[in-house]
């Protein structure tokens, strides 16, 4: 057993399942689920602190009003091999699992009870970073699966606003937290992670996907 295996990472699927509560935030057209403290906050540091040091960061490059942006924030992309994506017109190939992921990713995926095979990482260095409104509806995502996503760092609101309705939802993301977006969730609603000026600890978000394999 290494350090980075906590008594959560022990946790049976039932277990896990017993964290849950089954309430939807959403009022119509999706169903969003947020369940706190799956992993405990000795692991989320160690967790934070390995994911930094293991991964290749990169800024992320993304056209705005027809002009090449690069954010401060930081990008990480993970997944199985033929899990490549194409965003702003740039084909990017996945980075390894690392034994840390695989941890994270069994739990999402006991909670999910769906598998993935890749993951987007968002690093936050201060609440002057954020992400805009956007839905998870690439076209590489398999359809109808959800996505699960895992919280590590300084506490952020994460909003929903309804695509085609005056309606909106916000949940503050914990410190060890995973929100589950189930179909059709994507189709409805877009999100969005708020700018904030108070002073927030840095912050790591991991998206788990399921991407339709390329034929190999
Ligand atoms: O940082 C977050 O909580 C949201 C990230 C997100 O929406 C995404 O990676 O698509
Ligand atoms: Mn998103």
């Amino acid at each position: 057993m290494t350090a980075m295996q906590t008594n959560l990472f022990e946790l049976t699927p039932t277990e896990l399942d017993s964290l849950k509560v089954d309430v939807n935030l959403l009022p119509k057209d999706g169903s969003v689920t947020y369940i706190s403290k799956v992993f405990e906050p000795n692991s989320c540091s160690t967790l934070f602190a390995s994911l930094r040091e293991a991964l290749d960061w990169q800024q992320d490059q993304l056209v705005m009003f027809g002009k090449l942006i690069t954010t401060k924030r930081e990008v990480a992309w993970v997944g199985d091999a033929g899990c490549s994506y194409t965003y702003s017109g740039v084909k990017k190939f996945p980075q390894a699992w690392t034994p840390e992921l695989l941890h994270i990713k069994h739990t999402a995926e006991a909670l999910a009870h769906h598998t993935f095979n890749s993951c987007l990482l968002n690093l936050y260095h201060d609440g002057a970073q954020g992400m805009g409104w956007h839905s998870d509806d690439e076209v590489e995502l398999e359809a109808n699966a959800p996505i699960a996503s895992v919280s590590f760092g300084g506490e952020r609101k994460f909003s929903f606003k309804h695509k085609f309705e005056k309606l909106g939802v916000s949940v503050v993301l914990e410190n060890g937290s995973v929100l589950l977006m189930h179909a059709p969730t994507q189709h409805f609603w877009q999100h969005s992670l708020t700018k904030t000026k108070r002073i927030v600890p840095p912050r790591i978000n991991l998206t788990f996907r399921a991407i339709r394999q390329e034929q190999q």
